[in-house]
Order: C-alpha cells, then sequence, then structure tokens
C-alpha cells in the first residue's frame, strides 16, 4: 500500500516534471484562525456580478496599479474565493514588474459558481507568497483560460498593457476587526473587450476568478484627485460610486 505522503511526493514530483505549479492548497481561508472571513468574501460575489456595497462602511475601492506589499512579518498570503467562469483561468503576479510567478495553474472548482467536475481547487484554498523586501510594487494578472489554452490573453492592472486596452481587474480593501488585519479582495474578468450592451461580447463582471489577498495595501480610489474615470468600471460599482456614476452622466449628457 502507498502512503499518503509518498502519494504526495509523487504528485509533486510528476508536477514538476510536466513544468506546472505544484497543487495549490497549503492554506485554506476556511480554517477556524480566520474565523468567518471566507463567507464574508464569498458573500460580496453575487452569482451574476461582482458587487461590493460599501453597507459596512469596511470597504474602499483600491487603485489596482497602486498594490504593493504592505510590509507586514508574515507575508502575503492569497485565497481563492470563487470563480463565476465558462474559462478555466490562471493566476499570476509580478512583484516590481519583474517575471510572472504563477499562483493557481487552474482556477476551477467543484464547489464554485460555474462548477467543474474536474476543477482542483477547493473554495478558500490558499497560497502564501512569502515576504518582500522594501518598496514592492505588487501586479495580479490572469491568463484567460490559461489552463487549456497556452496563449491566452494576460489582463493585469496595468489597462494599455491589456490587448483589449480595457481594465480586467477592480480591487476592495476590507478591514477585519477581530484580527485588525487589512486585506484586498480583487474581481477579475476573463472576457475580451466591451459588454455586449456595446456591441462587444463580454458580460464585464467581473466575478470569472475572486480572490482575497493579506499583506497587500494599495490608495484608495475616492482619495486620489485628478484620476481619469475608468470607463470600463461602468456598473460594476456599489451604490454610493453608482450614484456618483449617475451624477456624472447628468453632468456630461
Ligand atoms: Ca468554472
Ligand atoms: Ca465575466
Amino acid at each position: 500500500m502507498i502512503s499518503s505522503k509518498k502519494l504526495l511526493l509523487s504528485a509533486a514530483a510528476i508536477a514538476g516534471a510536466i513544468g506546472i505549479a505544484a497543487p495549490a492548497s497549503a492554506l485554506s481561508l476556511k480554517s477556524e484562525e480566520y474565523g468567518d472571513l471566507f463567507n464574508t468574501f464569498n458573500g460580496l460575489v453575487n452569482s451574476e456580478r461582482l458587487q461590493m456595497e460599501d453597507s459596512t462602511a469596511a470597504l474602499h475601492e483600491l487603485d489596482v496599479e497602486s498594490l504593493r506589499w504592505d510590509g507586514g512579518s508574515t507575508g502575503i498570503d492569497v485565497f481563492f474565493i470563487n470563480e463565476g467562469a465558462g474559462y478555466r483561468n490562471q493566476l499570476f503576479y509580478t512583484a516590481n514588474g519583474g517575471d510572472l510567478s504563477m499562483i493557481f495553474e487552474d482556477i476551477s472548482s467543484k464547489e464554485s459558481i460555474l462548477k467543474n467536475h474536474d476543477g482542483p481547487l477547493a473554495l478558500g484554498d490558499g497560497v502564501s507568497l512569502g515576504a518582500f523586501e522594501g518598496d514592492t510594487s505588487l501586479d495580479f494578472l490572469i491568463k484567460a483560460n490559461g489552463h487549456n489554452n497556452a496563449n491566452g490573453n494576460l489582463y493585469g492592472a496595468d489597462a494599455e498593457k491589456n490587448a483589449d486596452g480595457l481594465q480586467h481587474v477592480i480591487a476592495y480593501e476590507y478591514f477585519d476587526e477581530t484580527t485588525q488585519e487589512g486585506w484586498v479582495v480583487m474581481g477579475f474578468e476573463d472576457l475580451y473587450g466591451v459588454h455586449e450592451d456595446e456591441g462587444g461580447w463580454s458580460d464585464r463582471d467581473f466575478n470569472d476568478v475572486v480572490i482575497a489577498v493579506r499583506g497587500v495595501t494599495g490608495d484608495r480610489l475616492e482619495e486620489m484627485a485628478d484620476v481619469p474615470e475608468p470607463s470600463s468600471m461602468v456598473g460594476l460599482l456599489g451604490v454610493g460610486l453608482g450614484m456618483w456614476q449617475v451624477k456624472r452622466r447628468r453632468k456630461s449628457a
């Protein structure tokens, strides 16, 4: 009989041999130390579109291009919250614009909004990226359907670098009063182009990959002056910002 340890070792060896990341399930946001955080974050994910309403005043939208390591001694942990994707997306990060490092090789799950019977992730699975040195800017990117298509589009925080020139990432800050820790909840859109209402093929729902990240901070959007409105965010925002949008539209009409 083969011991479970041997099985794990051989799985890791196979993963290494064919060049994919080892199974990414070292951490779980459902474990006791995190209290109810998984449910809190998962509750922000609507099955149709990612909507994060600022009802608790704990959520602030962040400028996704400003994300950086918060300098904490525990490093950065990334947790998978949910996916509403037909694609099997991959998640990467870069530090200070360096090489892409993989976080999740196949973001699909038996438990997610758009389930996959052979999806490898459990909701809440997490990976530790470790700590960094000095000021470290971080970009989180998805490769659309990357598990099935090595040439899938990469979508990160810098919209100009995305194939369609649109923003594919949103980020919200969440402060957990229980643990006194800051989190960033991020949603990604995996479809190319503008919304179908504008003649495109995308639903722009930003729930194709949803993650929660500990150890990262960023600049709040509402505190930034002279920032051009990311037009791609129309319809994604909570009630407060939605109203702001309506006002802007009226102004410009
Ligand atoms: Ca899926
Ligand atoms: Ca989508």
